[in-house]
């Protein structure tokens, strides 16, 4: 299936592309009112790893991200919303579940529940939220037994080994949720499922490297190429690295092969029979973009709020497309 992993590409780059562009604006997104008891389209489930940032993504969809918005603390139970998505005329009216992240009981329950092949309705999409290793992990205590299980690993604690921990971590993760997913997905026949990418402006020098991590067919920005330039030298032509809109490479490397979340997203897709109508897509975001901290290690945000907006409005875009909007 290249060419359908292609278009998937192509929509992850378009996104990456319009990080600069002041967005369209045409597609609203707005929490329904809790009188408003009106039939729903049908309910998006959240999932991901805990800490990545699927709570901060769902108060981006319910238009709660303003200026002093506070972060909210982990979730620990099913958060349920009721949202709307608004293009000119055309509205759809869905259901919102965020799974909590955190290892529980609750939290195993929860994706049971949401995803029981027993159901007559299965969730209408998939938000899985994922971000290259920078989960937020708010408590002392889980960051202690992190560095711990690094250490005992053999291996010094630092930036590197602590993205390895939750990329390893985010993978088990969507494995778990892919199962759930392909089970229900057997008998829905227009399945959809959104990787979204959080948490970039993070390292967004880096975003080429996070695409071929979780974009399949997606090159290696780092391969070694036949007249490669030298690694440092600016290549004429090309943007500088960190510059928006392309991502930062190290020419000269051998080819990383495919990574394991790669290969798992393919399978998912490729191993369903109804693999024709299903919608994919890949896409950044920065629903929130402040720095990070974990102990001693900081990151600076390289996006600012204007360009998480536009991130937004791409996400919320699509969004609408997979949900049946209308495109006018
Ligand atoms: N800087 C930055 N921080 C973010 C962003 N999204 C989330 N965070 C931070 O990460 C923390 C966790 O984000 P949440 O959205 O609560 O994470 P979650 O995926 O819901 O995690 P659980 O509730 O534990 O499953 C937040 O408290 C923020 O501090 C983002 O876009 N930018
Ligand atoms: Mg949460």
């Amino acid at each position: 299936m290249p060419e359908f992993w292609e278009a998937v590409g192509q929509r992850w780059q378009a996104a990456v592309d319009a990080a600069g562009d002041v967005p369209d604006g045409r597609l609203v997104t707005e929490e329904l009112r809790r009188r408003d008891r009106r039939e729903l389209s049908g309910t998006i489930a959240i999932t991901g790893y805990r800490g990545a940032g699927k709570t901060v993504l769902r108060d981006g969809l319910l238009n709660r991200i303003e200026q002093n918005y506070v972060p909210p603390p982990k979730s620990l139970v099913d958060e349920l919303h009721r949202f709307t998505l608004e293009r000119g005329r055309d509205l759809r009216r869905m259901g919102l579940v965020v799974v909590p992240g955190q290892s529980s009981a609750d939290r195993s329950d929860s994706l049971a529940r949401i995803f029981d092949p027993r159901r007559e309705i299965a969730p209408a999409g998939v938000i899985h939220v994922v971000c290259w290793g920078h989960n937020t992990i708010d408590s002392v205590q889980d960051r202690r037994t992190i560095r711990k299980e690094i250490e005992a690993s053999g291996r010094e604690f630092d930036l590197g080994a602590l993205q390895d921990w939750n990329r390893q971590a985010e993978l088990e993760e969507f494995r778990q949720v892919a199962e759930h997913v392909g089970g229900v997905w057997g008998r829905n026949s227009t399945p959809w499922l959104i990787i979204a990418v959080a948490q970039s402006h993070l390292y967004w020098n880096a975003i080429e490297r996070a695409a071929h991590h979780y974009v399949p067919g997606w090159p290696d920005p780092d391969e070694k190429k036949p007249g490669q330039p030298v690694p440092g030298q600016p290549v004429p032509g090309q943007p500088v690295p960190g510059q928006l809109g392309r991502g930062h490479s190290v020419p000269g490397r051998e080819p990383e092969p495919e990574s394991e979340f790669r290969q798992d997203l393919r399978g998912l897709v490729e191993d369903m029979r109804t693999r024709g109508q299903t919608r994919i897509a890949v896409l950044p975001l920065a629903s929130y973009p402040n720095d990070y901290r974990f102990d001693n290690i900081r990151i600076k945000s390289g996006l600012g709020a204007a360009e998480g907006r536009n991130l937004m409005g791409t996400f919320a875009t699509t969004l609408g497309e997979f949900c049946d909007l209308g495109t006018r």
